[in-house]
């Protein structure tokens, strides 16, 4: 085998549809920049979600099948969110306020039906934070990824890594609106494509170089 026929390690990233009635998503929006970029010897892809239950882990477990990616980190939109939200944890739940994009809206309906309640994301979140506050980049721990589509992939990502791939990385960052959409939605806050393609390839780059997390403070008391 001739060295350019090893196919190069991959880095997953997903970016969903829009919903809610937004006419764009803005983790696709930066996630679709990002296809085919090398970061620390990886290649990124870049594919898009259904904001669906069901469907779309469905296309992230055969998007993994795909490329076998070393990291998967999917990301979607939390409008009213100031900050990049590096979720810590998915809940065994649908709870969906609204319908998804195909209509459904499960009420407290298990993800997985003999899956453990919860999962923490395995990337290091703790250092991706860092990392992205030494870029002045506004970002947080989050603990909760609510409880709708997003939720959903983060639960079906780690439920499948658990069950088939232990050593890979897998975790959900949640973004503010982008300003195109903020302006419509009195008083939200909004952050800019640019700063969340950056923060994108920042903590891409620290999950790639860091196997184990480190203790720093970032919790919160309510
Ligand atoms: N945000 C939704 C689903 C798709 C998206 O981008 C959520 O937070 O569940």
């Amino acid at each position: 085998m001739t060295k350019s026929t090893y196919p190069m390690a991959c880095v997953l990233i997903t970016g969903f549809t829009p919903f809610d009635g937004e006419t764009i998503n803005p983790s696709w929006q930066a996630v679709q920049k990002l296809d085919d970029h090398i970061i620390m010897k990886h290649r990124v892809c870049a594919i898009e979600l259904s904001c669906e239950f069901n469907t779309s882990i469905a296309q992230l477990h055969q998007a993994i099948e795909a490329h076998n990616p070393a990291i998967v980190l999917c990301v979607g939109q939390a409008g009213g969110r100031s900050e990049i939200s590096i979720e810590r944890i998915a809940i065994n739940i649908d709870d969906a306020r609204i319908k998804d994009n195909a209509g459904k809206q499960p009420i407290d309906t298990p993800i997985a039906k003999n899956g453990p309640d919860a999962y923490f994301s395995n990337l290091p979140i703790k250092r991706m934070l860092s990392a992205l506050h030494e870029s002045d980049i506004p970002a947080a721990i989050s603990n909760t990824a609510g409880t709708y589509v997003c939720n959903h992939v983060m639960y079906g990502l780690l439920h499948y890594i658990n069950e088939n791939y232990t050593k890979m990385k897998g975790g959900f960052i949640h973004i503010p609106y982008l300003p195109s959409q903020a302006v419509h939605h009195n008083g939200a806050p909004s952050m800019s494509e640019e700063v969340v393609i950056n923060a994108l390839k920042v903590m891409i780059a620290e999950a790639l170089s860091n196997e184990r997390d480190v203790k720093i403070a970032a919790g919160t008391t309510h």
